[in-house]
């Protein structure tokens, strides 16, 4: 007799099938933050076209057959898999044969909390869907939105179902659109006095939320699983010069990220594309850091974000600094990257002072003639003033500014007075 209550605590177990040169340990990664047991990795020797499965009837059947060996629920595909496709599997194997994009889908569901996620992680799955109705096997076709099981439909049944679909899409957009529209009315309230903005961006684990709590005294949730940060979060970050500067963790990228979850999650990454200053956090222990860098600006171009400066940050430099070959690469890849470390606060100093160089400016001394007291006002409001003597004629000033103040005020440079 079955056992309820282990029944129900049993993991799901699951195949994992990559492409060549794959070691699967990112979807490893994936499976296992949505709770799955991962009973097989399997890595194709070489990549077939076929209309079918993607690979000849016999892989695939050998495929199916260790799945069934091995007592899986399902199989794990680290690749998309078309709508026809993943239905001759699921029929091969009879059992759910999910592809990467669903699997991200899925976290992404799992980990949805407010409303604005909530909706954006449904307009995803539902865009997903839609192809799949007519392809959907068993009891993952009522999972994947349909309302009907993969005999005796017929076509009437399909295309009610589709509606359905296309209308629920249609409300849950109007319905983000108010959302996000009601974010931006308190954002632009509380936007009275512009303050610079600085955007936490990153490969999902790069540690970007650890770093905002370490450095602002946060409480934002961090775990060692793919996508624990599905909304952004800000808080103000002070900095030893000036007023302080606002400083927003964002969703984690991967590579492959579906597109209908960029595009369900724009008004979400808005806050990337909006900063004055984007801080590249890269996990610096990471033997793929370079190839996840290369993801996160591929996403950011695709966004169009691409018009903010951007710091790169090697973080958890705690950890890369034993593997010193890879670290050195990267330091070598990446000269002006500050280094850091979420979990010791190594870095930290130099990291703010980077901050304040971008977003507030370096400090300089100017000399400012007594007459040219408008100046002088013009940087008291918008750059920071570290120090001011006065001499008999005029005022000795050190301090920050940035952009078109800082062009007002380079003619009474002094270095640069001195250097000439
Ligand atoms: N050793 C070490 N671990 C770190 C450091 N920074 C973060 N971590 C760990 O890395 C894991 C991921 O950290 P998060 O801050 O959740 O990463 P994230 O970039 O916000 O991840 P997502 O929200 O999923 O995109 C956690 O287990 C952290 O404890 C660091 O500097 N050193
Ligand atoms: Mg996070």
């Amino acid at each position: 007799m079955i056992n309820i209550e282990e029944e129900q605590n049993r993991r799901t177990k699951c195949l994992l099938v990559g492409e060549p040169g794959n070691n699967l340990a990112e979807l490893k990664g994936l499976a296992d933050t949505l709770g799955m047991e991962t009973v097989e990795k399997l890595t194709l020797t070489r990549l077939e076209v076929q209309p079918a499965y993607g690979m000849g009837k016999g892989k695939a059947q050998e495929i199916a057959d260790l799945a069934r060996e091995k007592e899986a629920d399902c199989i794990i595909f680290d690749f998309d898999l078309a709508p026809s496709k993943q239905r001759n599997w699921e029929k091969l194997a009879k059992i759910p044969c999910l592809d990467r994009q669903e699997v991200i889908i899925r976290i992404f569901a799992q980990r949805a909390q407010t409303k604005e996620a909530v909706l954006q992680v449904e307009l995803a799955r539902l865009t997903y869907s839609l192809p799949r109705l007519a392809h959907s096997y068993g009891d993952m076709a009522r999972q994947r939105g349909g309302s009907y099981g993969s005999k005796g439909a017929g076509e009437t049944q399909l295309e009610l179902d589709q509606r359905n679909i296309r209308e629920i899409i249609f409300r849950t957009k109007k319905e983000l659109e108010k959302v996000v529209r009601t974010r931006e009315t308190q954002r632009k309230k509380r936007g009275s006095i512009p303050v610079p903005e600085c955007a936490l961006i990153g490969y999902t684990n790069a540690g970007k939320s650890s770093l905002l709590n370490a450095l602002t005294g946060a409480d934002a949730f961090v775990e060692d699983k793919l996508f624990a940060t599905l909304d952004p979060l800000t808080r103000k970050l002070k900095l030893k010069d000036g007023n302080g500067i606002l400083l927003t963790d964002t969703v984690g990228f991967i590579s492959n990220l579906p597109h209908s979850l960029i595009d369900a999650f724009k008004s979400t990454l808005s806050a990337a594309k909006n900063a004055d200053l984007q801080l590249l956090v890269i996990d610096s222990s990471d033997p793929n850091a370079l190839s996840q860098y290369n993801t996160v600006c591929a996403v950011l171009d695709e966004i169009g974000a691409t018009n903010s400066k951007r710091v790169i940050v090697l973080n958890k430099c705690d950890v890369s600094k034993e593997n010193a070959a890879d670290f050195a690469a990267l330091n070598l890849q990446f000269p002006d990257a500050v280094c850091v470390s979420a979990k010791t606060h190594f870095g930290f100093e130099a990291l703010a002072e980077r901050i304040s160089e971008e977003l507030l400016g370096e400090v300089r001394t100017f000399e400012i003639p007594a007459e040219k007291s408008a100046l002088l006002q013009n940087l008291r409001t918008n750059g920071v003033i570290i120090d001011e003597k006065w001499k008999d004629a005029g005022v000795l000033v050190k301090a920050r500014a940035a952009g078109k103040t800082l062009s007002l005020m380079k003619p009474y440079l002094k270095e640069v007075l001195i250097n000439t």
